[in-house]
């Protein structure tokens, strides 16, 4: 039966004064053991109160800006499930109290064999307040570098806290034993540092006293801001990050970068509206870009369709999720043209009829694409433009000078985009069998995200369906994409007759930015005398 159960702060050491900075529920809330209730913040560290029963929230016993010490009660829940613990859990991540509880080994070790003078010392992880090891999430040392005491060494995370370790020693450190995605704990060795001076072997003792060994963590400054944002202007005066354990894993559920995000809390802190607001802006972000000029894109009307018939509603699935969003931004972002053309492939048609069994004897299945992507990697060392990116400062093109080649791939779960590395380095029939490979793979969702990374350029092609010609969405960061139709026999003027020749409709798609009419014009004549006469592709 459901009883009342008076949720209290933990045990938090000598502390008596934390203070209560965000409030992670509301009355009525579902909770389950262990989800974050209040996160408290004292001088040392920020740190979330688990709740220690699954229960519904049905009465919120204190306030954003309380101080308190163990034993407040912050909260009463209504237990749903038996079995529930009255115990209170122990914060995860008692930040203060590591100070006093620094690993007696690494402390005895490092006063033991330090010499009065300069030598060389091992900089180790504080106590953490648990057994334990923590992912380091962040390493801001490299082998070199001079190091002062207090300085912010690595950032580490817990299930419930982030945290930030201090140097305790001051010098040059020799070697750094840890990496991001390393796990730590209490003690281990972070790098050897050579101390220099006759205070030198006193640091790493005298250090828990004077630092603070965990605390919340602070990250770099964003390298590009969003434009537009209005929160971003005044972020907190040093570019640093606060925000709690728990909201930072809001927002990297949300997949909300904090480094964008303004704080609006005290001394900057993230809170979890601020997390709301910034997604909230950036779904709207193309919209307020139109907004922001003539001819605004109205918003569209909900419309009840139910109202003129029968209806069913189909879930779209991840992947078109991610597509939906990803193409819209791409249409709206880049200023697209599509330069249609045909190329002439009777020969190269021919051709590949020729070997097509003889390639099937091989295992190879020899379809136009394989010869197409070949003729684009030309082209691309034609036009070197068309192989770049645009810088996001809108200053730079970033000429690219490999050859990956993405091809859009129709699978029951929506178009992926895998990407054919170093086309220009394999033959046909290793790009074909290797088409095959990556569009099975795809269409069977054993496609990594490697895979559809680092693309120059993308090929559409819907020549084994149907079609005249069609205007494709350049894959940003691309700047342009190839559609691809399928081939007809059409009467071509030679001079004096009307021939039959096999026609390929090209529809180059590109971003106006970067590529002008012309450049796109001659890119895919280019294109199209190649696949006209393959043998040009021997020639570079
Ligand atoms: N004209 C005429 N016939 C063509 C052709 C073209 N342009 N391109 C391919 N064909 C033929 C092939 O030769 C093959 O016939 P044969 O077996 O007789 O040789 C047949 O069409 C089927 O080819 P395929 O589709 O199996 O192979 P492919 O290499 O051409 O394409 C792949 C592979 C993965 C690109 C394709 O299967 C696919 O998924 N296409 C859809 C891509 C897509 O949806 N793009 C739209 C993006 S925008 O929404």
């Amino acid at each position: 039966m459901s009883n009342s159960i008076e949720v209290k702060i933990p045990d938090i050491g000598d502390i008596t004064d934390a203070e209560i900075i965000e409030i992670s529920v509301s009355v009525g809330d579902v909770v389950a053991v262990d989800d974050a209730l209040v996160v408290l913040e004292t001088e040392k560290a920020s740190m979330d109160v688990p709740s220690p029963d699954a229960g519904e929230v049905t009465s919120i016993d204190c306030n954003v800006g309380d101080k308190v010490g163990e034993g407040a009660l912050i909260l009463t829940l209504k237990a749903v499930e038996e079995g529930s613990s009255e115990e209170a859990p122990a914060v995860t991540a008692t930040a203060d109290e590591a100070p006093a509880e620094a690993p007696a080994e690494a402390k005895e070790e490092v006063s033991s064999e330090a010499p009065a003078q300069s030598s060389t010392q091992e900089l180790r992880v504080p106590d953490l307040g648990q057994d334990e090891a923590v992912d380091v999430i962040e390493v801001n040392i490299a082998e070199g570098d001079e190091i002062a005491i207090d300085q912010a060494l690595m950032t580490l995370e817990t299930e419930k806290a982030s945290m930030e370790v201090p140097s305790t020693l001051e010098g040059k450190l020799v070697s750094v034993s840890v990496k991001v995605g390393d796990q730590v704990a209490s003690g281990d060795l972070i790098g050897m540092v050579e101390v220099v001076g006759a205070t030198a072997s006193q640091a790493p003792a005298a250090a828990p006293e004077q630092s603070k060994p965990v605390e919340e963590v602070v990250q770099e400054q964003p390298k590009a801001p969003v434009p537009d944002y209005p929160a971003i202007q005044g972020r907190t005066d040093t570019g640093a990050i606060y925000a709690s354990p728990a909201i930072r894993r809001f927002a990297r559920e949300l997949g909300a970068d904090l480094t964008k995000v303004k704080g609006s809390g005290k001394k900057g802190r993230i809170l979890k509206e601020d997390v709301q607001q910034y997604i909230k802006y950036e779904l709207s972000r193309p919209k307020a870009t139109a907004n922001s000029g003539m001819g605004a894109a109205p918003q569209l009307p909900e419309i009840d369709h139910s109202k003129f018939g029968e209806v069913e509603e189909l879930a779209l699935t991840r992947i078109q999720k991610v597509s939906s969003v990803n193409l819209q931004r791409n249409w709206q972002m880049i200023p697209h043209v599509t330069q249609h053309d045909e190329a002439d492939i009777t020969e190269m048609e021919a051709f590949r009829q020729s070997m097509k069994h003889e390639a099937m004897n091989e295992g190879v299945k020899l379809t136009p694409l394989a010869f197409l992507m070949k003729a684009a990697v030309a082209s691309l060392k034609a036009f070197p433009r068309v192989n770049s990116s645009l810088a996001n400062d809108g200053e730079n093109l970033v000429l690219k000078k490999y050859f990956h080649i993405g091809v859009a791939v129709d699978t029951p779960e929506g178009l992926v985009v895998p990407v054919i590395r170093d086309v220009d380095k394999k033959s046909i029939y290793e790009l074909a069998t290797e088409l095959g490979e990556v569009s099975a793979k795809a269409r069977e969702k054993k496609l990594g995200i490697d895979a559809m990374q680092g693309g120059c350029f993308s090929i559409s092609s819907l020549g084994g369906i149907g079609g005249t010609s069609f205007t494709p969405i350049v894959n940003w960061p691309d700047v342009a994409i190839l559609g691809v139709s399928k081939s007809q026999m059409k009467p071509v003027w030679n001079g004096e007759s009307f021939e039959p020749r096999l026609m390929l409709p090209l529809s180059l798609s590109y971003d106006h930015r970067v590529i002008d009419g012309a450049l796109a014009a001659r890119f895919t004549s280019h294109l199209a005398q190649s696949l006209t006469d393959i043998r040009r592709l021997l020639l570079k």
